[in-house]
């Protein structure tokens, strides 16, 4: 029988691989879209778009995870087999500056999912997936797994905390199968240009094509657990596939610096990049010319910053069977390709570094 999938954010880099990947196992796939997606869907379904999915693939509801009645009568009118609640404020940095805002998206959205799914009566039909983040642990020791003490510092990491304990909490009290898929960073050629792989991908592809600007970039010690988005949407499904719920962490168990992406993604495009000078004064400079091709912006730096993230996906690999297929060179590699072909295509007309 036909399963039926219902995912919020269905327009973001999760969303739109997520609804390719429940296509190709022959789910029937509705996604909720915001208006401002709706209204200017040239950019707002660019990521659906690109991956092919238009018409009748997937079926598009306009509405947002803060309005309960929406989503209520949405849920009612789909009844889901699976929902994947991908929908949310994903930048960090943006955190710090919307609070508020961040709590009513990433938080009270979460709610409402949980409970029109209750309030429907659906608790025992529909599975929900929840996209917890490793911003949760926070100042937390890596590696990280499902037992670390969670220790966020930021908006987004104590928002994602709170939905992460109310998805265990709805779980308890009604038996839903509800689950938390605690994610690393994952990256792709769709990712937003102002999170910090993409922002360097696009620089290298236009540099190499000829633009004098200097990358700006903010903390180049953060380090990160980058992988790949397409392999971690197979997981979200998994997770929601077992006998019984539970949370586990997605993650590729490999750690890089900003420093070390931004070195990889320039030596990808034959420029071999050296670091000169400390702190804000550091620079990347290409060995061969002497011309700083990297600086550091004390704007960009975060009120508080999560340090270190590298995540332990031993669980998920001996539950779920899942493991990530790309390495750190193959994900940087994919991401500056698709940056250099999109700089061919438009001719480098609309290319700029802000973001
Ligand atoms: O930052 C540093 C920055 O914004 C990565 C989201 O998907 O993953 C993502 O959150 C690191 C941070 O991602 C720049 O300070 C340096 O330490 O790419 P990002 P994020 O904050 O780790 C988690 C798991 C999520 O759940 C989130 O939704 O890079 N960094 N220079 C910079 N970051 C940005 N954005 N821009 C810079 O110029």
């Amino acid at each position: 029988m036909t399963k039926t999938a219902f995912i919020t954010g269905i327009a973001g880099q999760d969303g739109a691989y997520l609804a390719q990947f429940l296509r190709e196992k022959g789910y029937s796939v509705h996604g909720l879209v915001r208006w401002d997606s709706y209204s200017d869907p040239l950019d707002g379904l660019a990521r659906l778009d690109a991956l092919g999915l238009v018409g009748e693939d997937v079926r598009l509801h306009m509405g947002d995870v803060t309005d309960a009645n929406n989503l209520n009568l949405l849920i009612r009118e789909i009844r889901p087999d699976e929902i994947y609640n991908l929908a949310g404020l994903s930048q960090v940095q943006v955190s710090f500056e919307t609070p508020a805002s961040t709590l009513q998206i990433n938080t009270a959205g979460t709610l409402n999912i949980l409970d029109a799914v209750r309030v429907n009566g659906l608790e025992n039909y529909t599975r929900v997936y929840q996209a917890s983040s490793s911003e949760m642990f926070g100042k937390a020791r890596a590696p990280q797994n499902e037992d670390t003490k969670m220790e966020p510092c930021s908006p987004y990491g104590v928002a994602k905390l709170a939905s992460y304990h109310l998805v265990k909490s709805y779980r308890e009290s009604y038996g839903m199968y509800a689950a938390n898929g605690i994610l690393f960073n994952h990256e792709s050629p769709l990712r937003g240009e102002d999170f910090v792989t993409r922002k360097i991908t696009k620089a290298v592809a236009a540099v190499e094509a000829g633009s004098n600007d200097v990358l700006r970039l903010g903390n180049l010690d953060s380090v990160r657990d980058w992988g790949d988005a397409r392999d971690f949407v197979a997981g979200m499904w998994a997770i929601l596939q077992r006998g019984a719920p539970d949370d586990y962490v997605l993650a590729t168990g490999e750690a890089h610096s900003v420093r070390e992406f931004a070195q990889a993604a320039f030596a990808h495009v034959g420029i071999s990049l050296e670091w000169r000078g400390a702190g804000v004064d550091e620079k990347g400079v290409e060995v061969k010319s002497g011309r700083v091709l990297v600086e550091v912006d004390r704007q960009l730096f975060r009120p508080s910053e999560v340090h270190h993230l590298l995540g332990d996906a031993a669980k998920a690999r001996d539950i779920l069977g899942w493991a990530p297929k790309t390495t750190f060179e193959g994900l940087v590699a994919a991401m500056v390709n698709a940056d250099r072909a999109a700089l061919r295509l438009d001719g480098g007309a609309s290319w700029s570094m802000a973001g």
